[in-house]
This record gives structure tokens, C-alpha cells and sequence, in this order.
């Protein structure tokens, strides 16, 4: 196993990788910015390095300073959790050249699927159903993209090479705003990215999100464990998940799952990661791959019972995957409720003390986070304060106890997002289940009126 592991994150998914670590005897090392020294997780760590000021670009973000606590401490491996360095291609390389362990894919791997276009090109060469439009970047010549416009059909989406997660995209419906958006894409891509280039896409109009966990060891062995609807989501902020995703065609989810795991060996893909798709009128269109442990992992942990960050760990150390296909059985249902420091009406952040803190608890009830009474959410980084996962049976089951759980849970001192919670685990559309990506804007766009 691996021997000492730098946990270069913070937050609920720093305190969720250290408790993976110390289930399996893994020393830690734990850093952190300055805003930060009262993590909770810091106090459970073997060493702790503050790697700078609160700004992430001075911390979180900072190569060299994380590297260099790698060294001090004697780390022989660095996960980077979510966010932050962990889809950071160069990060990574450096990670390994300095003789550490990366825990998550190679180099190159998170390069290809970190440029939108190539990530494509290989899941379509491993037969992923991809969404129809360009095969490649959309050509400048503007003859030749307002042909391929014409071949795909209007609704198109014009969307950059270099972005992903709902940034740098254009939506356009008719021919004449053709060319003007691909020109205003460009231009944001070269502006954001580093990379003006753009591709097409047909734009699918009230598709759902559901994505598919794999793992794969890197040498010839992965699995797949299921798939989660993401759908409901805000301004590209996902709000709630779970696993599995509901009313899925049994034939197209197969052939999906053995698509996902089929491009894992093709590629050579090492450590977990997440096959995104929109999914409408029964069939998957792949759209990204992210190649980071998610916020939502949580959700497959529950059904399937299996560790993914422990796997993930593992496979670092140069382990063989655990597990085989058949030993991943999908049972029950499972929901994660993201509970953010935000106001409930406005979203607007709210970070400042907790009062007090009471986590729910019962039969199928899960909190990863690093909440406490006395804890003060600094203004410096995202709002996510921890997740509320529950596990049932059934869907219904899931849901009764998520509602319990919503009930039950105080986080006093802050406003949070607790409220549209218990709102939407009682909405009528999501409790049927099987909402599309537009459905909770829509729903607190009607609450305006
Ligand atoms: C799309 C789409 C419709 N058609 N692509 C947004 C985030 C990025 N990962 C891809 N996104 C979308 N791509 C085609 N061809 C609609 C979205 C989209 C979306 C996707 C998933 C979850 C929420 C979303 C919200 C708005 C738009």
C-alpha cells in the first residue's frame, strides 16, 4: 500500500480522503492555507504544512508549494480530491516527476479528456455514442461550418475544445446566427482557455444528465459501478444526485456500461473517473469525461457498496482493481443532498460562523462533513459545507429518509440551502423522479412569478 499521502484539498472531501487513508493504514499530511488552520481535518492528520495565504492561486493552486510539503514530509503520494489541481495535466506530471505517486490518471489521460474535441474523437474510437455534430473542431472557413450546421440541424450548440462544465458555450437556432456565434465563442475560448478552438454540436433540447463511475487499474482491468442523474442543477451547479438514475432503458444502459468500460482498457485509463452523458428519448450521448473523484461518489458508494476513494488508493500503489464486474450488484437507491452556505432564495454565499451543528442520523443516513460547532466558513472558497446522502430500499424509501434527515439536521449562525432541500425532496415532478437538466431553474423561475 501506499505510505504517506499529501492531501493537496480541503473541506468535506479533504476529511473524506483522510478517513480512506487511515482505514487503510496510510500516514497523512494534511495542508492548508492560512484561512484554513481550522479545518477539521487538520487535527486528525499525522502532520499538517501551511502552504500559503488564503487566495487558492496562493495555496491550493500553488504547484510548487505543494510539491515542496510533498518533500518536507516525506509523502510518497498526492491526491488532489475535486476541483483545485485535479484535473490539471501539468500538476500531475510535475506529481510524478518529482517521484510521487498521482492519485488519478496519468498525465496524458487527463490532457486528452481535458480538451473536449480529443476526448470525443477517442470515445467515439471506442464506440461511446457521442451527441452528432462536427467530428473535430468547427473549421473557421465559414462555407464549410455553416455546411456541417446544415448536416446537423438547427438547434446547434457551439461549445470550446478547452472548456467543459457549462463554460464557454453558445446555443444557436437558426442559420444567420451561425457564424457570429462561433466568432463570440472563439473569441471567449482563446480569452478563457487558451485555445480558441470551438466544435459543434446538435443542441438536444430537454435532455437529463446521468453519468457512469468507472474504475480501471491501468492494467487491463475496469469495471463500471452504475450510473447517477445529475439533473437537477443550477447555473451548472449540480444540487442534488443520485444513484441509480430513474427510468433508464434497461438495453441502452447495458450497452452504455459496456461502451464506458470497453473505452477504460482502450485507453489505458487509471483510477476512477466519470463518463458524462445527456441521455434523451432513451439513449446516451456522451458529452465529457472527468477524470477526478466527484462530488457525488457517494451515491454509487451506497449502491454498491464499494470504496471508491480506498480504490482509488490502491490502484496508485500499483494494485490490481479489488473487484470484479460481477462482484458489483446495484442495490437499492441512494440521494446526496449538497448542503452549501448560500441563502436559499438568492444563492448568494452566506460563509461566517456555525453556532452549532447537529448531524442527522438513523438507519441509511450518511454526512461527509467537516462541520462542527464553533466552525467559521471562510469567504475564500466554494460554498460547499457537506453532503447528506441517504440510502433506501427503494427510490421512496430514499426519499422518506432524506426528508427525516432534512428534518432533523441543524446548521445554525449561517443561512444554507437546507430549506430548498426540504422543498424539493416534497415537489411532486422530482419525487415521480426523472426531471430534466431545466427542471429546477424552471421550478424557481415559476416560484418568482
Ligand atoms: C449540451 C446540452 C445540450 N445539447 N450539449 C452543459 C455543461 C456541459 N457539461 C455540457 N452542457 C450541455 N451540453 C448538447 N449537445 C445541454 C447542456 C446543459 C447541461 C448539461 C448537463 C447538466 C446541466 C446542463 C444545463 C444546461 C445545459
Amino acid at each position: 500500500m501506499l505510505e504517506k499521502v499529501l492531501i493537496a484539498n480541503r473541506g468535506e472531501i479533504a476529511l473524506r480522503i483522510l478517513r480512506a487513508c487511515k482505514e487503510l493504514g496510510i500516514k497523512t499530511v494534511a495542508v492548508h492555507s492560512t484561512a484554513d488552520r481550522e479545518l477539521m481535518h487538520l487535527g486528525l492528520a499525522d502532520e499538517t504544512v501551511c502552504i500559503g495565504p488564503a487566495p487558492a492561486n496562493l495555496s491550493y493552486l500553488n504547484i510548487p508549494a505543494i510539491i515542496s510539503a510533498a518533500e518536507l514530509t516525506g509523502a510518497t503520494a498526492i491526491h488532489p480530491g475535486y476541483g483545485f489541481l485535479a484535473e490539471n495535466a501539468d500538476f500531475a506530471e510535475q506529481v510524478e516527476k518529482s517521484g510521487f505517486a498521482f492519485i488519478g490518471p496519468k498525465a496524458e489521460t487527463i490532457r486528452l479528456m481535458g480538451d473536449k474535441v480529443s476526448a470525443k474523437d477517442a470515445m467515439k474510437l471506442a464506440s461511446v455514442p457521442t451527441v452528432p455534430g462536427s467530428d473535430g473542431p468547427l473549421p473557421e472557413d465559414e462555407e464549410t461550418a455553416l455546411r456541417i450546421g446544415r448536416e446537423v440541424g438547427y438547434p446547434v450548440i457551439i461549445k470550446a475544445a478547452g472548456g467543459g462544465g457549462g463554460r464557454g458555450m453558445r446555443v444557436v437556432h437558426k442559420e444567420e446566427d451561425l457564424i457570429e456565434a462561433a466568432k463570440q465563442t472563439r473569441a471567449e475560448a482563446a480569452a478563457w482557455f487558451s485555445n480558441p478552438m470551438v466544435y459543434l454540436e446538435k443542441y438536444l433540447t430537454n435532455p437529463r444528465h446521468v453519468e457512469v463511475q468507472v474504475i480501471s487499474d491501468g492494467q487491463g482491468h475496469a469495471i463500471h459501478l452504475g450510473d447517477r442523474d445529475c439533473s437537477l442543477q443550477r447555473r451548472h451547479q449540480k444540487v442534488l444526485e443520485e444513484a441509480p438514475a430513474p427510468f433508464i432503458d434497461e438495453q441502452a444502459r447495458k450497452d452504455v456500461f459496456a461502451a464506458c468500460v470497453k473505452a477504460c482498457i482502450d485507453i489505458g485509463y487509471r483510477g476512477a473517473g466519470t463518463f458524462e452523458f445527456l441521455y434523451e428519448n432513451g439513449r446516451f450521448y456522451f458529452i465529457e469525461m472527468n477524470t477526478r473523484v466527484q462530488v457525488e461518489h457517494p451515491v454509487s458508494e451506497m449502491v454498491t457498496g464499494i470504496d471508491i476513494v480506498k480504490e482509488m488508493l490502491s490502484i496508485a500503489a500499483g494494485n490490481k482493481l479489488s473487484y470484479t464486474q460481477d462482484d458489483v450488484k446495484i442495490h437499492g437507491h441512494a440521494l446526496e443532498c449538497r448542503i452549501n452556505a448560500e441563502d436559499p432564495k438568492t444563492f448568494i454565499p452566506s460563509p461566517g460562523l456555525v453556532k452549532h451543528f447537529h448531524a442527522p442520523g438513523g438507519n441509511g443516513v450518511r454526512v461527509d462533513s467537516h462541520l462542527y460547532s464553533g466552525y467559521k466558513v471562510p469567504s475564500n472558497y466554494d460554498s460547499l459545507i457537506g453532503k447528506l446522502i441517504t440510502w433506501g430500499a427503494t427510490r421512496d424509501e430514499a426519499m422518506a429518509r432524506m426528508r427525516n434527515a432534512l428534518d432533523e439536521i441543524v446548521v445554525d449562525g449561517i443561512k444554507t440551502n437546507i430549506p430548498l432541500h426540504r422543498d424539493l425532496t416534497r415537489d411532486e415532478g422530482f419525487c415521480e423522479g426523472g426531471v430534466n437538466i431545466h427542471y429546477l431553474e424552471h421550478k424557481l423561475a415559476e416560484e418568482k412569478h
